[in-house]
């Protein structure tokens, strides 16, 4: 059964950050060479994917997730030459690449916006989503309806005075939206991922997917505030998000991708060959979320990240009714998705305030649960939020957020999170500049203080670091077909605790994790003999002579056993 899935049901994504995470030329900023040169790290870590954030060239004022041009690589990143090689090294050493589409907007300092802003009546004039607005009381100008941004706190809706009318940009006011409706875009766009596909991508995670086309008769949202996907929303998104017409777009793009799908010529799936896949960045109700995976009798996306995990609470009961739903809304072959961090939102050990022993639980739920385990850069290392001021932020974010709402009413809406502070450099050394780049420079954001303990050097010569922790149940996930492949069946436990059995064929493993602030004592039977894995020394297993044993787990620690 393992042999005959394909290779991304059993795969693990490690994220890297760019700007963040080695600079090869010393001017502070991370770079594709800088990636490159600490691809081994990936290897030790022993995941099968690396997911690239945007290096294409860009104004960066969102750190790339505002693309001047789709087909090159900003300057400070390196060349086309150096995304090539990125793809062929990784490719040597067995990983997969993903990199990332910004499909939804364009920065507003793309040529194709440029132009389309200048009149009404250029080439690219409909590439965009322009529209008319309304007149107000007064004679006030008012934008074409009540659409808010994704953040919120802004409308949808930016004033060009060039034209004399408005621009939608779902995210912030210099993303504006791409028109998907218009031909020409789409053939340009699917032109571009095909480019990418020919040079040898396995694939690509796709930014804000959920926001990609709206109501095409600009028809107002709901006025009611609602959650969606357990985020605070001051209006019903039923005109701007997840659409008909974006699940239709998700089957398209499936279709491109599968242009490229094909098995290497002995028909083993090496890196580059087999599935090019997609992994959407939506946000939704579970129905919406499955809709992107299959839409009726279509394929759509892959796989979407599943954000609950992020969003929730560390606590056994929150975390088993998170598994209990993701089984139950994407069983076999659909697979879900396990997420802790990303660049966007709050550190795990920094959620779980500073508890290694506690991130050391979260990594073992994240390698051995059913689903593809996604890894953000330094969360191997337990690297933790760096406090940066908000009159210092890089991020555009939080300014925006802070200039239109009360502090009280912000710190409810947003996690209130400057996002500099979870993008500092990669720490891979204890020294000045944790090995980011040479001591003597200013990398872009400063490099967090705890670097001199957490970092990849100390750690790997450190056999009960959290970065071994993380390589030993890698390692262990590879070599298991039970736990790279298997089923999952939640077995009934103490109220703290989560217990699953993974069984593949012959294979079993069962994983036993305490969140509790007490010590317990699990019974298993199912001759289980040996513990493979555990989190803390003090978990012991004593067998009772009939195929059945406990298991001793000290509080916030975790073990995985097998037969
Ligand atoms: O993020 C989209 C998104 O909805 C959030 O995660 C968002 O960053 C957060 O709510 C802000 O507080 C994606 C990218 O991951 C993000 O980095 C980009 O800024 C954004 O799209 C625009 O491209
Ligand atoms: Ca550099």
């Amino acid at each position: 059964m393992p042999e005959s899935q394909p290779w991304w049901h059993s795969t693990s994504i490690y994220q890297v950050y760019p700007r963040s995470f080695a600079d090869s030329n010393g001017d502070g900023i991370g770079d594709l060479p800088g990636i490159i040169d600490h691809l081994d790290h990936l290897v030790d870590l022993g995941v099968g994917a690396v997911w690239v954030s945007p290096f294409f060239a860009s104004p960066q004022r969102d750190v790339g997730y505002d693309v001047s041009d789709y087909r090159d690589v900003a300057p400070e990143y390196g060349t086309l030459d150096d995304a090539q090689r990125l793809i062929d090294e990784a490719h040597a050493r067995g990983l997969r690449v993903l990199f990332d589409l910004v499909l939804n907007h364009t920065s507003d300092q793309h040529p194709w916006f440029l132009e389309s802003r200048s009149s009404r009546t250029n080439d690219k004039a409909d590439w965009y989503v322009w529209a008319d607005g309304r007149t107000g009381p007064g004679g006030h100008r008012r934008p074409p309806n009540n659409w808010r941004s994704e953040l919120q706190v802004t409308r949808a809706w930016q004033w060009a005075p060039e034209r004399e009318q408005w621009y939608l940009a779902s995210f912030l006011s210099f993303q504006p939206d791409l028109n998907w409706r218009h031909p020409e875009v789409r053939a340009e766009m699917f032109d571009m991922v095909r480019t990418w596909l020919a040079r040898g991508v396995d694939g690509f995670r796709l930014d804000i997917f959920g926001s990609i086309m709206q109501d095409p008769l600009l028809r107002d949202n709901g006025r009611k505030p609602m959650l969606v996907g357990g985020i605070p929303r001051l209006q019903t998104p039923d005109r701007t998000l997840n659409t008909d017409d974006n699940f239709r777009l998700a089957g398209d793009l499936r279709a491109v991708c599968e242009e490229f799908s094909a098995p290497g010529p002995d028909g083993v799936e090496r890196p580059g060959q087999g599935e090019r896949i997609l992994l959407g960045e939506v946000f939704g109700s579970s129905e919406v979320l499955r809709r992107y995976v299959r839409d009726g009798d279509r394929d759509g996306l892959h796989v979407v990240f599943l954000f609950d995990f992020l969003a929730s609470k560390y606590g056994a009961g929150r975390y088993r009714r998170l598994i209990e739903s993701f089984e139950a809304e994407f069983p076999h072959p659909m697979q879900p998705t396990y997420v802790l961090e990303n660049h966007d939102r709050t550190r795990s050990l920094s959620r779980v305030g500073g508890d290694v022993a506690k991130a050391r639980v979260l990594a073992t739920l994240l390698a051995t649960l059913r689903g593809v385990p996604v890894i953000y850069q330094g969360q191997e290392l337990g690297m933790t939020n760096r406090y940066i001021p908000l009159r210092e932020a890089n991020d555009p974010v939080p300014g925006v957020v802070a200039k239109h709402l009360p502090e009280a009413l912000n710190q409810r809406l947003t996690e209130r999170l400057n996002r500099d502070e979870v993008r500092t450099p990669m720490q891979w050394t204890g020294d000045r500049n944790a090995g980011f780049c040479p001591d003597d420079v200013t990398p872009w954001l400063p490099v967090n203080d705890d670097h001199v303990r957490t970092n990849v050097a100390d750690e790997s010569a450190d056999p009960g670091s959290l970065l071994s922790l993380y390589r030993d149940l890698l390692r262990l996930r590879g070599e298991r077909p039970a736990l790279h492949a298997g089923d999952l069946r939640l077995v009934p436990s103490a109220e703290s605790v989560i217990a699953f059995e993974r069984t593949a064929g012959d294979d079993r493993a069962l994983v036993v994790a305490n969140l509790g602030d007490a010590a317990v004592v699990h019974l298993a039977d199912g001759g289980w003999t040996q513990v493979l894995i555990a989190t803390s020394s003090a978990a012991t297993w004593k067998p009772n002579g009939t195929g059945g044993g406990a298991l001793r787990l000290a509080p916030h620690s975790a073990a995985v056993l097998a037969p």
